[in-house]
């Protein structure tokens, strides 16, 4: 089965949601899972009850740190190194599974030259995780039949994002946790179809199916399915679109379902890139931020009001139904696409069979024509079809009809034959606080909003629960500045200014701040920096610095 490429931490689980309670230990290592994933957190408090032990890795005081045996308080952007120092007291306590590891890792001499450093007694220099606590934390992972990895953002937004991932994968396959249940290496995704999106060549190196595009061969068969010829270019990267725009390389944009106006790191940098675009088109189911910038407005349906598949974050591909038509004039993005394209081929009929009454697309060709089609541009797809998906979701690789899916990915072996122990070497944030910039800030999420709240901030439910920004702050840090609980503040870093109110929480440690990035009123990414990851491009969103300021 050549051409299911998974590469390990590609951004998938390896395991099942419902899996989660199998497991002896889980290692959540920056996810705020309760609140950003409630299914999958219920399923860790789950698991908790039935007696399995939870660690947790966060520089802040999440929910899950009441019920976890260890917490471990690192300081942001200091994973690399205190992963490594799991793995450095894994092998020098003799701890790894030698028989995994003969059988399906490889590169173990650079690997263990690259942790040999890795001390406990150093790591703690730099994380400010005790040694002990690392030593114990290493025992328990690695003696427990079953331990699980879940991460997300708290591990990959930093310029060492993809090697702290690659540093978990170490992790995982030292202690042969790859392709067992109860067990893997999970990064939980973000949104309902995120999984689908990379599946489908949503990113500009590869065609559907992880297929790189640089290659002649790929290239070939996507011109034969598709009739049409196809550059071997990869295009370029979203978080370097700005910059691409400024020096001139890219005069037009067409945003879909994305309101980086809000969501971009250093947005005041972002927007005036896309305020020097040629032409902007943004195809959004509400007018966002920057719709409000765009030279032609695309109304779109919601996912109520559409055919279609999702894959979750299980890479589980599921049937999605239209329940209500869309409202106005908006119209399935399918649809939009389908217009647009065959004006682009010259086909100027109007193709628009506007029957609201019609559980179908619009404009064909359908979703479920699309479908089809991807079950013969990838062989992990291969075996998935409407009638199949019916009565209930498939997780790829589903290479053939009659095969039943796979939900934990690696069981016999990994795609690349062997797996890969990469030597890790750790590297810190690119901006650390300073005389004039003394905190670090890191911003995530709330329960109650999503993003750029261009959807939760219309519900006057959820809205309620969390309506306005604000500033997690030590109570020291904050008296130390003569302020008061819910004084309003000003927030700055080398790239913009906010002002919010301070809220007083020992959540956080001294010397950090978080701010939830929901807020346009007080937007975190005016301050925050979109340094990016060399090889992945992931901006840093959870470390930068700023000060915070009492207002006259
Ligand atoms: N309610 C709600 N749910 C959501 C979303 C939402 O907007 N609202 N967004 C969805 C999306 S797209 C995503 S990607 C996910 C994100 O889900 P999460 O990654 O869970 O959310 P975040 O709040 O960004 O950050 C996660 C955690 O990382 C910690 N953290 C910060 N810096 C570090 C560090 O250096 N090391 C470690 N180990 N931890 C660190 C933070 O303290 C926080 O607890 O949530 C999804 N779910
Ligand atoms: N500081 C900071 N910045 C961050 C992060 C962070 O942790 N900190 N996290 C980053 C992450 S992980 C993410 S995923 C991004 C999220 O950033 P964005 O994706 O820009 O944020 P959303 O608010 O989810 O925007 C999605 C848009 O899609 C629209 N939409 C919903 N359904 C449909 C549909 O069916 N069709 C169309 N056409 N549009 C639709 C919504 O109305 C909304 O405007 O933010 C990133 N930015
Ligand atoms: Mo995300």
């Amino acid at each position: 089965m050549t051409g299911l490429v998974t590469v390990l931490g590609s951004g998938a689980m390896t395991n099942t949601i419902n899996g989660i309670v199998d497991g002896d230990v889980m290692l959540v290592i920056g996810s705020n899972t309760t609140e950003t994933h409630p299914i999958i957190g219920l399923q860790m408090l789950k698991a908790v009850k039935k007696g399995s032990t939870l660690i947790v890795a966060d520089p802040r005081r999440i929910k899950l740190c009441d019920s976890a045996k260890v917490w471990m308080q690192q300081t942001p952007g200091s994973d690399g190194a205190l992963i490594n120092a799991l793995c450095h007291v894994i092998m020098r306590d003799g701890l790894e599974d030698k028989e995994y590891i003969a059988e399906r890792a490889e590169n173990l001499d650079a690997f263990k030259d690259a942790i040999a450093d890795c001390t406990p007694e150093w790591a703690e220099k730099i994380t400010g995780v005790a040694a002990t606590v690392i030593e114990q934390v290493a025992h328990i992972f690695a003696k427990a039949d079953r331990a699980g990895i879940y991460y997300t953002m708290g591990i990959t937004q930093h310029t060492s994002g993809t090697d702290n991932v690659c540093a978990l994968a170490n992790l995982a396959m030292i202690t042969g946790n790859l392709g067992k249940p109860g067990a893997g290496l999970n990064p939980l995704r973000g949104q309902n179809n995120v999984q689908g999106a990379s599946d489908m060549g949503c990113a500009p190196t590869v065609f559907p199916g992880y297929q790189p595009c640089n290659d002649e061969a790929n290239c070939q068969k996507f011109a034969e399915i598709w009739g049409t010829s196809l550059s071997s270019k990869p295009g370029i990267v979203a978080t370097e679109m700005p910059d691409a725009i400024t020096d001139g390389r890219l005069a037009g944009m067409w945003i879909m379902g994305e309101n980086p106006i809000i969501s971009d790191p250093n947005s005041n940098h972002a927007r005036k890139a896309f305020e020097q675009l040629e032409c902007l088109v943004v195809q959004d189911i509400f007018l966002t931020e920057t719709a409000e910038l765009a030279d032609v407005v695309l109304p779109a349906a919601s996912f109520a009001e559409k055919d279609g598949t999702f894959a979750n974050t299980e890479r589980k591909v599921q049937r999605v139904r239209r329940a209500v038509p869309p409202p106005g004039s908006a119209l399935d993005d399918l649809s939009i696409i389908n217009m647009v394209s065959s004006r682009m081929q010259g086909d100027n009929q109007d193709r628009y069979q506007g029957s609201s009454d019609s559980i179908y697309h619009t404009v064909p060709p359908f979703a479920s024509e699309v479908f089809d089609e991807i079950t013969r541009c990838w062989i992990a797809m291969k075996g998935m079809s409407y009638e199949r998906l019916e009565e209930q979701g498939l997780s790829w690789p589903c290479p053939e009809p009659d095969h039943p899916g796979t939900p934990i990915l690696h069981v016999a072996g990994f795609p690349r034959g062997k797996g890969w122990l990469s030597a890790i070497t750790w590297n810190g944030p690119k901006e650390l606080p300073d005389d004039e910039y003394p905190l670090v800030l890191s911003t995530g999420r709330v329960l109650y909003q999503y993003h750029t709240g261009t959807m939760t901030r219309r519900s006057p439910v959820l809205e309620e629960s969390a309506p306005s920004p604000y500033v997690e702050m030590h109570p020291e840090d904050a008296e130390g500045l003569g302020l008061e609980d819910n004084e309003l503040v000003r927030a700055s870093s080398r790239r913009g200014m906010i002002q919010l109110p301070v809220r007083f929480t020992d959540r956080v440690q001294r010397g950090l701040v978080f701010i939830p990035f929901h807020y346009r009123e007080a937007a975190a990414n005016l301050l925050t920096n979109d340094a990016l990851d060399p090889k992945c491009k992931i901006a840093e969103a959870k470390v930068c610095a700023i000060k915070i300021e009492k207002i006259e």
